[in-house]
């Protein structure tokens, strides 16, 4: 069975790579939250035992496989499990988007760590401030903006092509995370984006991944993880 080693109490990347194991119907085990799991997961993050170590979690064991870096992971899922186009263009163009999600994500992140990821956020609150303004402000737009026009001109209602792929599913979860962290935010400029924000909802919508929204395999976000809800940081 694949095994997704991941941070057990938060969404965070790994949940990226949930959805697309959940939609897929791939059987797997998250295996941080399983009894002994980190333990587990240490083992997995030694770079002396592993041919090919990975440098931070999430990780994706498959047999032999051992993947690391998100849009890595979906590159390798979407081929294994038909979330993405079978032709070199449409699969490097998911990759590309992916890779934009990953870039949007880090700095989503880096609104409550803009100093350092080894300071707490409560060492680095006044730059945060300044940082989160910037992203509300210039940052979001720019990016929502981009995959709003990516799916005006996408042949189909989804991104890549005409059939769902893992792009949706993260893009799902970005609109998720960014509704989680900045509420008001979002909502100001939410009805800029219709194509987006419907894409959110039919991926809600999708059996597989309304089941697990539901279930207890979602872990609930938290200020923990890349989306938090800080109130002072949100406009
Ligand atoms: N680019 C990597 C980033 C991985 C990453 O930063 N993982 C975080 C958790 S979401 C982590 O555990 N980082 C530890 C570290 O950077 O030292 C990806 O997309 O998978």
């Amino acid at each position: 069975m694949v095994e997704l080693y991941y941070w057990p109490t938060i969404q965070g990347r790994g949940e990226f790579v949930r959805l697309a194991l959940e939609a897929a119907g791939v059987p797997y085990r998250d295996v941080a939250r399983e009894k002994n799991g980190m333990a587990a997961m240490q083992a997995v993050m030694d770079a002396a035992r592993e041919q090919h170590p990975a440098y931070a979690p999430p990780v994706l064991r498959d047999g032999d496989l051992l993947i690391g870096q998100t849009a890595n992971i979906l590159l390798y899922l979407g081929r294994a499990h038909g979330l993405a186009p079978r032709a070199e263009a449409g699969r490097l163009w998911a990759h590309q988007l992916q890779l934009t999600i990953a870039d949007v994500v880090a700095e989503a992140h880096d609104t409550h760590h803009p100093i350092s990821v080894s300071h707490y956020y409560e060492d680095q609150k006044a730059a945060a401030k300044k940082r989160a303004r910037d992203f509300i402000e210039a940052r979001i737009p720019k990016y929502l903006g981009y995959f709003e026009r990516v799916l005006e001109n996408s042949k189909g209602a989804n991104a890549v092509g005409a059939r769902l792929s893992y792009v949706d599913l993260s893009l799902f979860q970005l609109v998720e995370g960014l509704r989680y962290a900045f509420p008001r935010a979002m909502a100001r400029q939410e009805g800029n984006w219709p194509r987006l924000v419907a894409l959110r909802d039919r991926v809600a919508q999708l059996p597989a991944i309304a089941a697990y929204l539901r279930s207890k395999r979602r872990v609930p976000f938290n200020e923990d993880g890349i989306f938090r809800r800080y109130p002072e940081l949100d406009r």
